[in-house]
């Protein structure tokens, strides 16, 4: 071979080379940001057993898809014991009527939201699904509701999505008082928006307290519409001068809102948990994270003027009789963090004591998920699939460190279990303790949070902008030994975001 040979061939092969060198990394982040056609979460990303003196790996044998490992689907509530409150619920593709205008969207038993689901503390709520018409299928979470597993509604990890013409039967404990919601959770991004979901209260043995008037409130957007109950504008309540109300604000939209009352007012409740020696304020908005609920307490003037609490901008509950402007909306947010003052008994476990440590930290960055280039939500560090699975074991005391550095807000939502706020931006709690399903993360903040491991399953810990979700905003918390049998990906009908 001449030298002029041997020249001519590098003058080919080096910019080939050299498109290789740069093309390689590009094509391996690409293929591994491609998902199977069907697989199980438990096989998704890495298993992350936190720090702490609890923190090992797989002990015994019982790590994700080990042998003789316990399946979520006989997770379940006494199937012996016969249920209190039975709701039969029919989900339906429908048009809806906001405000005169049709959008597109999804129905419950003809409505959107669909009935409030009412129960005492104690009852074992059965709900029968039936689905008549959603081409996709559906499934039913209940929102801040502690379920046993099988019963937590998400397809694909706890189910296979309810196809037209099928039934689910959910049945579970309702252990605490206080303001819930459900909704679907497959194709969530669609069907939540859509309005597939509605309100569940859960009220103390032998229904409310005293003479309060009760009001529930959904917040929803449907294309753009903002609205209460299905509703645009203001939402009149009667109330009587001297009356005491309770409105039960939830907020299952995509994004935070603030609510704020003409006049003085309590937090009564977060998240479904009583605050503990809620003072009253003025003045003061209270922001509700998407999927998050605030139970605001009210007294009605005694001159008989009403009042108005105000749902962000754009609707409203009035009540009493009379009408009056949409108050200016305060400066500040209530902190929750100073809310209230601590139960004597505490909170029931140390978490300065923790088994284990986990880091959540969301961010954004350039790359692939499934296939598709883009600037991605990350978590630790890592784009869907490829994310943390949080390993923990039953009895396990958790805390978990969340940031965000993403450039945007981020409801977070735990399944299966409510954490306790420990520190916002370092600052630490000092009011009542406050407890959370779902938490405004916003850009730039820290969160600590803990929780007891009380529940076993595979559950989401996720972003609850369900639009975040569906671009992979998921991760899941898994109890060591248990394992689900259901599975997700183009492959199956199961798409729970
Ligand atoms: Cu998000």
């Amino acid at each position: 071979m001449t030298g002029a040979t041997t020249r001519r061939r590098l003058k080919v092969l080096l910019p080939i080379l050299g498109a290789l060198a740069l093309l390689a990394p590009l094509v391996f982040m690409w293929q591994a940001s491609l998902v199977p056609k069907r697989f199980t979460v438990q096989e998704m990303g890495y298993p992350d057993y936190g720090v702490g003196p609890g923190a090992h790996g797989p002990g015994s044998g019982h790590g994700p898809g080990a042998a003789g490992s316990v399946s979520v689907s006989s997770l379940t509530a006494d199937p012996a014991r016969p249920a209190d409150k039975e709701y039969d619920l029919t989900a339906a593709a429908a048009t809806l009527d906001i405000g005169g205008r049709a959008v597109p969207g999804f129905t419950l038993n003809g409505s959107s939201p669909g009935p409030t689901i009412e129960a005492e503390v104690g009852d074992l709520v059965e709900v029968r699904l039936r689905n008549e018409s959603v081409p996709e299928g559906v499934a039913l979470h209940w929102h801040g509701i502690d379920v046993p597993n099988a019963m937590d509604g998400v397809a694909g990890v706890t189910q296979d999505a309810v196809m037209v013409g099928a039934e689910f039967r959910y049945r579970f404990v309702v252990d605490r008082v206080g303001t819930y919601w459900y909704h679907s959770h497959q194709l969530s991004h669609e069907q939540v928006i859509g309005g597939l979901l509605g309100a569940l209260v859960v009220q103390p043995k032998r229904g409310p307290v005293g003479n309060a008037v009760e009001v529930v409130a959904v917040a929803h957007t449907y294309a753009g519409v903002k609205t209460l109950n299905g509703q645009p504008g203001d939402q009149r309540v009667a109330a009587r001068p001297g009356q005491s109300v309770r409105v039960r604000l939830i907020n299952t939209d995509n994004g935070p809102i603030e609510v704020w009352p003409s006049g003085e007012y309590r937090a009564l409740a977060i998240d479904g948990t009583d605050v503990h020696e809620p003072g009253v304020v003025r003045d003061y908005s209270v922001t509700v994270t998407a999927g998050g609920r605030v139970d605001l307490g009210l007294t009605m003037p005694a001159d008989g003027s009403p009042l108005r609490v105000q749902v962000s901008k754009g609707t409203a509950v009035i009540l009493g009789t009379g009408d009056l402007p949409a108050p200016p909306q305060p400066v500040e947010p209530l902190n929750l963090l100073a809310y209230g003052t601590p139960r004597p008994e505490g909170l029931g476990f140390d978490p300065n004591q923790p088994d284990r440590t986990f880091e959540y930290s969301i961010g954004r960055r350039p790359g692939f998920v499934r296939g598709w280039p883009g600037l991605w939500w990350s978590i630790n560090g890592h784009t869907f699939p490829n994310v943390p699975m949080f390993m923990v074991r039953e009895g396990d005391v958790v805390r978990m460190h969340i940031d965000d550095n993403s450039g945007e807000v981020h409801p977070m939502h735990l399944h299966g279990h409510h954490a306790v706020v420990l520190a916002h931006n370092g600052v630490r709690a000092t009011g009542s303790p406050w407890w959370v399903d779902s938490l405004n993360v916003r850009d730039g903040e820290t969160y600590d949070i803990a929780f007891v491991a009380d529940n076993p399953g595979v559950w989401m810990d996720h972003c609850h902008n369900l639009e975040h979700a569906a671009d992979g905003m998921v991760a899941h918390l898994m109890y060591e030994g248990v394992t689900t049998p259901y599975t997700i990906g183009r492959g199956t009908p199961n798409h729970p975001e």
